[in-house]
Parts: C-alpha cells; structure tokens; sequence
C-alpha cells in the first residue's frame, strides 16, 4: 500500500530497507529536508557529520571497504559535490560501493545558468564523469526506485560508486509512495567451457601464477585452496593484499613475483586489471592468461586472455575447484622453495630499507591478526605495501590507482567508524595527515577510537628525494612548516604522544588500541628514508 511521504522520508526509509544505517555527511540548505528525513528515522539511521565534505565521502568509502558492503554520504550541490569529489574518483577506481546524495538547485532552473547557491554547470555530467551510475529524484514516487537501482548498479557486475541527485525544492514534496524491496544481485551464468579450458590450461602448468586484486577480497578460501592445489604462489600487492595469509608459504609480495614472472607459465588473474605485468614485466606468448572479472569489458582492455571468466569470483572459483579435479596432479610442495626465497627477500627489504621496515614491523607485532591497516602515499606506505605482513582479507586498504594522497586518516575513520570491534590504524607522512587533520573534530566528536600515525620528516619527503637523486638537488615546494602534531591533537581533547624508536611506536599502540572512546594520535619524528622504488618499479622480463 502506498504512503504518503516526502521524497527525502522515501529515500531514507529505501536506505534502510537496503542495510543503510548511516549517513556520513555534511548539511546545508539545500539537503535540509534530507537531514530532516534522517532525523525522523533516528532509530535506524544515524548522520555522521564531518568538517569537509572530502572527509564525509571518505568516511563512506573506508566503510565500504572494510565491510564489504554499499555505504552512504550526502553533500550539497557544487561546492559540496567537488569538495568530496577526490574521494568518490577513488572509490571509482577502487570499485567500492559508495552511494553520494547530492544536492541540487531548484528543479525548475537546472541548466538555466542562473547564478543560485552553489550552482554548477551541468552537475549530472560531472558527477557522471567520477561515478558508475548516477540519477536525479525527480518525484517522490521515484525516489524508492532511484535507490534500488543505485543500489543494484552498485552491487551487481563490477561494483562501484553511485550517485542521486535531488533538487531543494524536490526534496520536500509529498507523494503517495511505494517501497520497493532490495533487487536480488544479478549474477552471469558460469560459462562451463570457460571452466573447462581454465581447468585445462592450469593442470598442465608446470609454473602457474595467481594474481589477485581487489575483486578478490571475497574469495580467500577459494584462492587459498587453487593455490594448495597448484602450488602456485599467490600475489597480493595492493588492493589483493589479506586475500591469501602472508604467513602461508605461497603467498608473495611484488619483488617476488616478478622474479618469479619470467618462468610463469599460466597466470590466472583475479579481479586484477594486471596492469603491471601487461605494462612493466611483459608478456609473450608462452605465458597462458585466464582472468577472472565481474566486469565483461576488463579481460580484453590490454590483451585478449586466453580464457575469460565474468562474474563474481568466489562462485567461479569454487566451479573451476571442482573442475581442476580431473586435470590437475598432485603437485610436489613448493613450501620449502618459497620459504627459502621468502626469507631471502625479506633480508633485503630490511637491509634497504632499514627506517621503513623497522617502523612496519613495529606496527605489525601489536595490531591483532583482525586489526585494519589504512596506508598512505608515505614512505612507510610504499613499504607497507611489500613487506607488512596481512592476514585476513578487508584489513589492508590501500587506495587504488589513483593513489591520492590524503585519503588515509579520514578513510580509516570511516572503517574504525563501520568496525567498532577491531583496531584500526592509519599512517600517514606529515603533508598526507594535514589533508584531513580537520576531521580529528570528527573523531572527537562521534567517539572514534581510530588510531593514526604521523611519520614527520617535515618533508613531502618522497617528492624531496626524487629532487634531490634525478633533479640535481633543486628542491623546490617540498620543505614543509608542520604544526606540534601532539599539541594539535591534544588541543582537540584526542590522546597524543611521540614515539622516537620503533619499540616507543609499539608501547603507543598498545596503549593506543586499548583506547576505545576517543581517538589517538601518534607523532613519529624521521629523517630521510631510502627510496623503495626498485622494488616497485621493476624492468620487463618477458616479450618484446
Ligand atoms: C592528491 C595528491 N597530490 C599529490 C600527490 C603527489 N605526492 C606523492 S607522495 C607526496 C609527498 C607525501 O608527503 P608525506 O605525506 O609527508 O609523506 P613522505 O613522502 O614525506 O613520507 C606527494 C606530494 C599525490 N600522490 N596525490
Ligand atoms: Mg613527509
């Protein structure tokens, strides 16, 4: 039976027929009716608010990632909608979940030009430019419907942001509305040839390769055991970093599996767009492609695979299992080998890159096997990314390809915020931290117990060291003037302290994580740390 309700009442109580239960958001005039709607419903849904729109969608974005599922943020029209724009960009690249609720203008006079509060010029095509899927409410009765479809665009093939636009004046209308339930995930049909051949193909490899990427995240039992059955090593480099332990011996980081690379017979690529291997280490034809992807159009984009699988990865993985059974041998263990190369890596990266290491290692040995880890562009990010042990899927989050710096302390917020029940830590270098070092209000404000780390050099320091090895030491917009970080954190009422050694870090954390009503803050003073792109940035190994 329809009700009669605004449309802000019907996009709120779709929300929360979806699993929505909050909002992270900043008001104003034009979502009035919105935060209104949200107030009504306080029961079911909460607003979080933040000091800058970037820090609501960030918020968002870090609760999708370490949930899994869609989150929500709202923001005014043009002002609003670009001051989170960076962070829905990022939740592009990273296929997250994110629906934006964005303001708008009078209906009657979009697209007239005519200089309202925060007008801006075709706002649906800018928004269209940074997500998968967007709409405008334009009715009451469209609103449920609007959301069901944001809401399955979101979830259903590869995953992503959505936006809804509503204008001011639409918000507050009444209509006879209709619920619409939650649409079931559209899922493709498993292709069994497709199976077949990847089965084929991985039972005779000799050296096959598993890469993961973030469409992986749900799939670790599967991949763990195609990994036992092939011996194959499993690579996790950013976002496909938790998918397989890094405790089990096959699981490597990117300066092993590129030494492994040239002899790779078979690679198997899973929610992966294998952009390095296509673009950096090479390709040629002696090396069989299979890739897995929810997205129909990603397998062909660098190269036809040999064989294509579309569709979540889990139920194809758990298919191809079953059909690995009659094509694969038992397969002498690899553990002892890896072991070996393992070990010999990780002597390295502690050789090289002694600071980072250390400071990893520090932070590894206190946050719980559960606990999350939000990385930065910093150097100890870049690090973390090769040699910080993860082992649970959804515990390392790392931003995509669009590596922007600044995503960090406000994205770690939103999944301390969405995980309650784990620890969770950021790091940031000192000029990533001063993006969102507003929202420590935030943290304060809405009691989250997020734990962040400042590494000071005083420096966007891995901008200095480029200039200073390949620029002839012309240094130029990098020194930076910083605040006392721990006087800053405390003048918010937040915990600060500065840990000068990695064992000082490891005693803040203990005491930092045992905190669970209000934020911490750790400053860590630095000097230069070495460069860690050798290991990042690798030469070609195969093809021409
Ligand atoms: C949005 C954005 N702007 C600029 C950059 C370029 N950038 C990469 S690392 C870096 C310096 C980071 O400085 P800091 O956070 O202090 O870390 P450090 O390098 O000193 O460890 C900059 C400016 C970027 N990645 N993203
Ligand atoms: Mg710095």
């Amino acid at each position: 039976m329809p009700k009669p309700m605004t449309t802000a009442e019907a996009t709120v109580a779709s929300l929360i027929a979806h699993g929505i239960n909050t909002l992270y958001a900043l008001p104003g005039i034009q979502n009035d009716h919105l935060f209104d709607a949200v107030f009504k419903a306080s029961n079911r849904m909460q607003a979080i608010h933040s000091r800058h729109e970037q820090g609501a969608a960030y918020m968002a974005l870090g609760a999708a990632l370490a949930t899994g599922k869609p989150q929500a943020c709202a923001a005014v029209p043009g002002p609003g909608l670009l001051n989170s724009s960076a962070a829905l960009l990022t939740a592009y690249s990273m296929n997250a979940p994110v629906l934006a609720l964005i303001g708008q203008i009078p209906e009657a006079d979009i697209g007239r030009d005519l200089g309202h509060l925060h007008e801006l010029r075709d706002q649906a095509g800018v928004i269209a430019r940074l997500v998968d899927h967007s709409a405008r409410i334009r009715a009451p009765e469209d609103a449920s419907r609007c959301v069901a479809e944001a809401m399955d665009a979101m979830q259903s093939g590869r995953p992503g942001p959505a936006a809804l636009e509503c204008a001011i004046d639409v918000w507050g209308k009444t209509g006879a509305v209709a619920l619409q339930a939650p649409r079931p995930l559209r899922e493709p049909a498993i292709d069994e040839d497709a199976i077949r051949a990847a089965a084929k193909r991985l039972g005779a490899a000799s050296n096959p390769m598993i890469v993961c990427g973030g469409g992986a995240q749900d799939a670790a039992a599967e991949v763990t055991e195609l990994s036992a059955m092939l011996q194959a090593p499993v690579l996790g480099y950013r976002r496909g970093r938790g998918v397989l332990d890094s405790r089990d011996p096959l699981s490597v980081t990117l300066p092993l599996a590129h030494e492994l690379w040239a002899k790779t017979d078979v690679v198997l690529g899973v929610g992966t767009r294998l952009l390095a291997q296509h673009r950096q280490w090479g390709m040629d034809d002696e090396l069989a492609v299979i890739r897995v992807d929810a997205d129909p159009h990603e397998p062909a984009r660098l190269r036809k695979p040999d064989v294509a699988l579309i569709g979540d990865a889990k139920p194809i993985l758990r298919r191809l299992i079953d059909a690995m059974a009659a094509h694969n041998a038992k397969r002498p263990s690899r553990a002892s080998e890896m072991k070996e190369r393992q070990a010999a890596l990780r002597a390295q990266l502690a050789q090289t890159l002694a600071p980072q290491v250390s400071f990893l290692d520090a932070i590894r040995a206190e946050l719980p096997e559960d606990g999350i880890y939000v990385d930065e562009v910093t150097q100890i990010g870049f690090v973390g990314r090769l040699a910080f042990p993860v082992y649970k899927p959804r515990t390392f989050l790392s931003p995509g390809y669009q590596d922007n710096l600044g995503w960090g302390f406000a994205t770690a917020l939103g999944a301390q915020h969405a995980r309650a029940d784990v620890p969770v830590v950021s790091i940031s270098g000192d000029g990533g931290f001063m993006f969102t070092a507003n929202e420590l209000a935030t943290a304060m404000r809405h009691r989250i117990p997020v734990t962040t780390i400042v590494f000071n050099d005083g420096a966007f320091g891995n901008v200095r060291r480029i200039q200073e090895e390949q620029y002839g030491n012309r240094l130029i917009a990098c020194d930076l003037a910083n605040p006392d970080f721990v006087r800053f954190a405390d003048s918010f009422g937040a915990a600060a302290e500065r840990a000068k050694t990695p064992e000082e870090l490891r005693a803040a954390l203990r005491r930092a994580f045992k905190r669970r009503d209000a934020p911490t803050l750790i400053e860590v003073p630095v000097g230069p740390m070495p460069s860690p792109w050798q290991f990042i940035f690798m030469p070609k190994v195969r093809g021409a």
